[in-house]
């Protein structure tokens, strides 16, 4: 069902995340490989524009859709008719999710560096900007509201989202990404998908004029287009398979800690599900719990795939320090921490997307409805890199100020720096100033 790893009696203080790679392997996705194979498609729509979208849209999705634009009817057409239940819950999400971000606003500051000098570093949105929500398996409306959110706290003037045309909506995209677009109040969407409408969104096709920044998540093919256009626009992270990670003692459920791992294996065969623990008698329930639950699950084969896969495993440590250096290694995109005292061993990790404490904060509660943002770093990237956030679609800006005397004070330091690299014409820029 799941690979077991011992690590009790190993040496782990000199674990790193290259180290683990042998003990934890992550599911290889060849973006490099997709790049190559993406790489006309790009150069197609940049060229040709909208007849090119249109067409690798009815090549690769099955259907061309009707108009490019998603016409405002249609929009609002989905959101009438969107189940009632779905669009509360799809307010509360927002609403906890505005609340979060809103605290998540930078502030100008100024320093004042010298008596007549300062800096301020004014915070700034991009102007427009770019959501890709995929279609086929993956319908998130959840994520449309995880990347919108952030970016209109953000100040973003303009947000476009894609979403591949389906042949059963009539070459629209799904009707849950409407609605949830409609209750978001986007009103610019796009029916195209995979590469092509990253190349759109970059280059700027038909209507659709160029972004300033990409983001959203989507398969290989999204990520590779995302890779080569990085550089004319912006991304956010290349998103990876999803990733569950558990830190657990024995005063854990095992119910809901199996629970909780098949929750994210239910994503996909090569999602990533694992769980830390000093405790072989919750290691082997949790086991005994997944055979009872797996079965019943509606994506059982999916998640047996998932579970059974290199990437997942139940790792048994000697303690819960051992525990925290292999999570922190691992790095995940989401951590759970069902221990005693969890609270004090959450805040000890380092490295993870998001960390959620005790036996009432499950992974699926952040991905909907808890406040925080479901789209998070993957692949060991959180030991460099953090989630979406209002910061994603913010600049920061250095405004310089300095007076007559202020300058006056410094130009020696100036001048000296400029002759040690060797570019007098720096030091003479400030020397004219005063002869
Ligand atoms: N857990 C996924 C996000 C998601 N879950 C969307 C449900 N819908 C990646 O963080
Ligand atoms: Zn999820």
């Amino acid at each position: 069902m799941i690979p077991r790893t011992d690590l009790r009696g190993t040496a782990l203080s000199a674990l790193d995340a290259a180290g683990l790679h042998d003990v934890l392997p992550r599911a290889e996705l060849d973006v490099e490989a997709a790049a190559a194979a993406v790489a006309p498609l790009l150069a197609d729509v940049r060229e040709r524009g909208e007849a090119a979208v249109l067409e690798a849209g009815e090549r690769f999705d099955g259907v061309r859709p009707p108009s490019l634009r998603v016409p405002a009817e249609a929009l609002a057409q989905a959101l009438d008719r969107l189940d009632p239940a779905v669009r509360a819950a799809l307010e509360v999400s927002i609403e906890r999710a505005r609340r979060v971000h809103e605290d998540q606003r930078r502030l100008d500051h100024t320093t004042q560096v010298v008596p007549g000098g300062s800096v301020t570093e004014r915070w700034l949105p991009v102007r427009r900007v770019g959501l890709y929500a995929p279609g086929g398996r993956a319908v998130y409306p959840s994520s449309v509201v995880m990347n919108v959110v952030p970016a209109q706290v953000a100040g973003v003037e303009e947000l476009v989202v894609v979403s591949p045309p389906q042949r059963e909506h009539g070459g629209l995209p799904h009707p849950t990404i409407l609605a949830a677009c409609a209750l978001l109040g986007v009103e610019e969407v796009y029916a195209a998908g995979g590469a092509q409408a990253v190349a759109m969104l970059a280059y700027g096709a038909g209507a659709c004029r160029p972004v300033d920044i990409v983001t959203g998540p989507g398969n290989v093919w999204v990520a590779a287009a995302k890779r080569l256009v990085r550089g004319v626009v912006g991304i956010d992270s290349e998103a990876g398979p999803t990733e569950i990670a558990v830190l657990a003692d024995d005063s854990a459920d095992p119910a809901h800690v199996a629970a909780d791992l098949i929750s994210q294996a239910e994503h996909d065969v090569v999602a990533a599900a694992v769980l830390v623990t000093d405790s072989p008698a919750l290691a082997d329930a949790v086991v005994a719990e997944l055979e009872v639950q797996v079965p019943q699950a509606k994506h059982a084969e999916r998640i047996r795939q998932a579970l059974a896969g290199r990437q997942s495993a139940v790792v048994l440590v000697d303690d819960l320090e051992a525990g925290l250096r292999v999570v922190d290694a691992y790095a995940a995109e989401h951590l759970e921490v069902q221990t005693r005292d969890a609270r004090r061993w959450a805040y000890r990790v380092r490295n993870a997307g998001a960390v959620f404490v005790g036996p009432y904060a499950p992974v699926s509660l952040g991905d909907y409805a808890a406040g925080s943002n479901h789209v998070l770093p993957t692949g060991g990237c959180a030991c460099h890199s953090s989630g979406l956030s209002v910061q994603t679609f913010l600049r920061g800006i250095h405004v310089v100020e300095y007076d007559e005397g202020a300058l006056r004070d410094v130009a020696p330091h100036v001048v000296v720096l400029a002759q040690a690299e060797d570019l007098p014409a720096h030091g003479q820029a400030v020397e004219v100033r005063f002869r």
